[in-house]
């Protein structure tokens, strides 16, 4: 096997294969196979994935599953699983998966098993938040707690954010939960604005502890606190850190009782199973916590297991790939419908976008193939009167994800009968369209018809399950997360590093000094300089 993908006899099948199939219509594959529609779908814990609405024959899966295998697909999983460093940049293993492993298992990483000490803090993350929410935890006047603030960044918030509001019918309401998370000072003044420190728990979620934007936050958090208590020790009943960087954290003032853990393998856009997810537990409760970490844990178990064939993330793996590589298309949509769900398309960016946004191979050569689509998405049914006239009659192509439940969490007639006939409804004339004739037929004037015709042969999944459980929510987070890895694997790429952020870490560094102090000479580019010097005016 060639090293170089576009070299490799399966990246060329597949070339030959796409230009074969290129025009074909996904009518006429409904039109040649009745039973396209049951016969493309997967239905395993308890998901109903449907991607029968797709430019693809049983000849396309056949290739671009070869291909997946060519590229390793199956050693390579297994090294993830079993804790190998296959983060090669940052010599470090991936093991998001041993965070919903059971208690039972045992994953080593350098010898040691990591599944016992996952435990230890998942244990501890029960039995703080459950004091949270008995009330027994008081605050530094004696006040339980009433309101808890996350304050992170990038992996140490877009998962927390998403939990919490994909799991907020699961909430305790009596607890108002906010998210902090940029630089800007709006966004944690907004946050407290209405809040008494003397019944505020902080969360200050940070791996590393050093993160610009979250020390800052919660620097200015702790100074709020304490013009309210008055007293520095108080920092240790209402500030508390999930980070690997004990040290830091001690010298912020949090009690070390107080700090929980995680491992340099748990990269952070992987990180809501881990500590990070703490928020998520105090809201939901540990019971529900738990239920999720057991949808990630069976979807891992999936991946790991079931053949490539009937694999939810290989699928949606391979897709991606063909989308991108071969159609040329240049970003992904996901529509949730469920209301809930509607921080998940940002969550995913992240996920995605972090993790396969890359132009150099493991090998560090550049690629000469796309990596990474854009993605993006809103909840249905608020897309499908703005942006889906794009998708349905312009120019791009643009694979969707409608991620849609049988039951709703809030039972209003007929609403939930209504956003599901329309995720149906949209995946159906996406994929089919409407004809010339069939407008015709519809009276419309002939100078019209152009306008009204609807070409069709726009691709689509659609993920049907029961309802929005906090176990199905595992489901789905692991899914994606797999189906990047897919990719990644396909590309030859590192889905596990971030070279990108940490540039963006140290950025803005230079730029501090010289926007405080006025006088301190500059010497960027002309564009920039002028930037600053009308900062300082
Ligand atoms: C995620 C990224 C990045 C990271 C944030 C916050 O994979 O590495 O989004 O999560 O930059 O970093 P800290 O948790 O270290 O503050």
């Amino acid at each position: 096997m060639s090293t170089v993908l576009t070299n490799s006899e399966g990246w060329k099948a597949l070339e030959k294969h796409f230009v074969e199939i290129e025009h074909t219509h996904i009518k006429t594959l409904f039109e040649k196979d009745k039973n396209r529609g049951q016969r493309l779908t997967v239905k395993d814990l308890g998901i109903y994935f449907d991607f029968s609405k797709h430019r693809i024959t049983d000849e396309t899966l056949d290739l671009l599953i070869n291909l997946a295998r060519d590229r390793g697909l199956e050693a390579k999983r297994a090294a993830m699983f079993s804790g190998e460093k296959i983060n090669i940049t940052e010599n470090r293993a991936v093991l998001h998966t041993a965070l919903r492993a059971p208690k039972d298992s045992s994953i080593k990483v350098d010898g040691h098993n990591v599944v016992p000490d996952v435990h230890e803090v998942l244990d501890k993350m029960a039995g703080f938040a459950a004091k949270i929410r008995n009330g027994e935890w008081k605050g530094f006047t004696g006040k339980s707690i009433k309101n808890v603030v996350n304050i992170g960044i990038g992996g140490s918030d877009l998962g927390p954010v998403m939990a919490y509001e994909a799991l907020k019918h699961y909430t305790d309401r009596s607890l108002t939960f906010r998210f902090v998370s940029n630089v800007d000072g709006s966004d944690l003044a907004e946050a407290l604005i209405d809040l008494r420190a003397d019944e505020t728990l902080f969360i200050i979620s940070s791996k590393t502890f050093t993160t610009l934007e979250t020390m800052t936050n919660a620097q200015s958090a702790r100074s709020w606190a304490l013009k309210q208590l008055g007293n520095p020790s108080a920092v240790a009943r209402h500030f508390v850190a999930v980070s690997t960087n004990e040290k830091e954290v001690m010298k912020f003032g949090i009690d070390p009782q107080n700090i929980f853990g995680f491992w340099d393998w748990v990269g952070g856009r992987y990180s809501m199973s881990a500590a990070i997810g703490l928020s998520t537990m105090i809201a939901i409760g540990p019971d529900h916590y738990h239920e999720m970490l057991n949808g990630l844990h069976e979807m891992d178990e999936h991946f790991r297991t079931v053949p490539l064939h009937k694999n939810i993330p290989v699928i949606m793996g391979i897709l991606g790939v063909w989308y991108n590589n071969f159609f040329g298309a240049q970003t992904q949509a996901v529509f949730p419908y469920e209301n809930y769900l509607k921080r998940f398309p940002a969550y995913l960016q992240q996920l995605t976008m972090e993790s396969l946004g890359k132009h150099v191979t493991l090998g560090g050569e550049k690629t000469n193939y796309q990596t990474g689509i854009i993605y993006w998405g809103e909840p249905g049914t608020n897309g499908q009167h703005s942006f889906y006239q794009l998708i349905h009659q312009g120019t791009k192509i643009i694979p969707v994800d409608f991620i849609g439940f049988k039951k709703s969490l809030n039972t209003l007639t007929p609403h939930q009968d209504y956003l599901i006939a329309n995720m149906i409804a949209q995946g159906e004339a996406l994929a089919f369209g409407k004809t010339t004739e069939e407008v015709r037929k519809e009276g419309v004037d002939e100078q019209l018809i152009p306008h009204k015709v609807f070409e069709g042969n726009r691709p689509s999944s659609t993920f049907f399950l029961d309802t929005l459980s906090p176990e199905n929510l595992g489901k789905l987070v692991a899914m994606y997360e797999h189906s990047v890895f897919v990719q990644g694997v396909i590309w030859g790429i590192n889905p596990f590093d971030q070279m990108g952020v940490e540039l963006g870490k140290v950025l803005a560094q230079n730029i501090i000094p010289e926007l405080l102090d006025k006088q301190k000479p500059i010497a960027h580019d002309s564009s920039t300089n002028a930037l600053i010097e009308f900062y300082r005016q």
